[in-house]
């Protein structure tokens, strides 16, 4: 018996021993750091970034509107105190204003979302207004030298697609693609950016695990579906625009969040098993199916999916990463939530529940490089009212970028998020991530102080 406690024991330590090896988790001294010694090439380029349903208001046609009007099962309103998206930034009307202000602070591109709700309100017809107005904002901003970089899904669905099952059919992914073309037939001549899907993971882990995005489902083995069906989305829009007219003049690529699980507790292995489990799921099938076309994962009684693809393979001209921090978790004995999320006192925190931590930026590139395609940073930054973090922030984040560049990461352009403040899916208008800060009784822009340091980085490099 005695022996055979002492095997456990042993086999339990060479498990830990090689997952700690095998999964550092990196810190830097900053004390030893200089972090004046940066330097980007000429061709780098710097942008801000927003999503329609986040600036323009009166986005009333999409799953997002209806989930801000509706409650859960207790009653509780989905978004912080019952808050709606509304007019929020009035983008929609301000854009000419907003680029002056993407201007002033130097930067030369802006990405932003078209609301495909406003485009297609109905299957079928499009809306000749909506599609005037993006092309007044593409002219505006090349008329001020801006680089247009457009999402062509940034979260938000029309009520008539979410209404057929939206994501969740692979069928229907047939007129996501078609809306990709009508538009890309529209701006391509002037756009040669495009990010097809942002975030795939976070549209599935939110929505379908979760429950804090819509639809508000508790379904592990749809969540994997819809990321499945939003990936196939990625590499059909893929194709297909690349076979129009204009098309093998642009980059297309698509915008992943990658977020790493390090365990709470470094000795304990259910601490280890379950940050393998979030990984595989929230990272791995995306890096998967990109590096191979392959999706396969087999967790008993709670996710099972193989998948393979012969048109996915590095079906991209760019990666698109989108990195905010890292997670500790910590097992819990819970049949569906079985980890939390836990933070330690050292924690420099964030306004949201992320901890400040540029080293997972560099960690995230070292990761993504694997897929072996340009890198571009899609989204960076930080929500901090009081804006006493922000600047601290913005040149830990940086240098991190900067180092993986310095050993070689090929990496293009990075984008700010976000411009302005706006709404913050479900936590409303709590959150404030914006370089401008919004006074929304007036939507009154103010360049934020913590700002500066971007500014001056972004004009310090060129
Ligand atoms: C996302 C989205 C953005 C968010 C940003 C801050 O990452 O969820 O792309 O729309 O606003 O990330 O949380």
């Amino acid at each position: 018996m005695l022996e055979f406690l002492l095997v456990i024991a042993i086999v339990y330590i060479v498990i830990i021993i090689y997952f700690h090896y095998q999964y550092p988790e990196l810190h830097w001294d900053w004390e030893k750091i200089n972090i004046q010694k940066i330097k980007f090439s000429n061709s780098f380029f710097w942008g801000t970034a927003t999503a329609s349903h986040q600036v323009e208001g009166n986005c009333n046609n999409n799953n997002w509107s209806v989930w801000e009007k509706s409650k859960d099962e207790e009653g509780i309103p989905r978004i912080k105190n019952n808050q709606k998206s509304g007019l929020a930034c009035d983008h929609w009307n301000r854009y000419k204003e907003d680029i002056e202000l993407i201007k002033k602070i130097g930067v030369t591109h802006y990405r932003f979302s078209l609301e495909w709700s406003k485009i297609e309100p109905i299957k079928g017809q499009y809306n000749q207004e909506s599609i005037d107005h993006y092309s007044n904002i593409i002219d505006s901003l090349i008329e001020k030298n801006i680089t247009p970089v457009i999402t062509l899904h940034h979260f938000t669905n029309p009520i008539w697609f979410d209404e057929m099952g939206g994501f969740e059919k692979e069928q229907n992914i047939d007129y996501f693609v078609s809306f990709c073309e009508i538009v890309f037939s529209k701006y391509s001549s002037r756009v040669k950016n495009w990010c097809t899907i942002n975030e795939p993971e976070v549209y599935s882990v939110m929505g379908y695990f979760a429950a804090i995005f819509p639809p508000g489902k508790k379904q592990p083995q749809l969540a994997v579906e819809v990321l499945k069906n939003l990936l196939i989305a990625h590499t059909n829009v893929y194709n297909s625009l690349k076979n129009l007219p204009n098309g093998e003049n642009c980059k297309i690529g698509i915008v992943k969040n990658i977020m790493q699980f390090d365990p709470y507790r470094r000795w304990n292995l259910l601490d280890w098993l379950v940050c393998r489990i979030a990984d595989k799921i929230y990272n791995g099938i995306t890096l998967s199916y990109l590096r191979n076309g392959r999706i396969n994962i087999n967790y008993p009684f709670f996710v099972k999916i193989n998948y393979k693809s012969d048109k996915a393979q590095l079906a991209t001209d760019f990666f698109g990463l989108n990195y905010y921090s890292h997670s500790h978790l910590k097992f819990k004995f819970d049949l569906y939530e079985f980890f939390e999320n836990k933070f330690f006192d050292s924690d420099t925190m964030t306004d949201m529940p992320y901890v400040i931590y540029p080293e997972g930026l560099y960690r995230a590139i070292k990761e993504v490089e694997k897929i072996n395609k340009p890198i571009i940073i899609t989204e960076n930054g930080i929500a901090d009212s009081k804006d006493d973090r922000r600047g601290l922030f913005i040149e830990r984040y940086i240098y991190a970028m900067n180092r993986a560049i310095q050993e070689g990461a090929n990496i293009q352009g990075y984008f700010y998020w976000s411009l302005m403040d706006n709404f913050e899916w479900a936590e409303g208008y709590d959150m404030q991530f914006g370089l401008y800060e919004v006074d929304f009784k007036t939507q009154k822009r103010t360049l934020r102080n913590g700002s500066n340091k971007f500014v001056d980085i972004v004009n310090g490099s060129k």
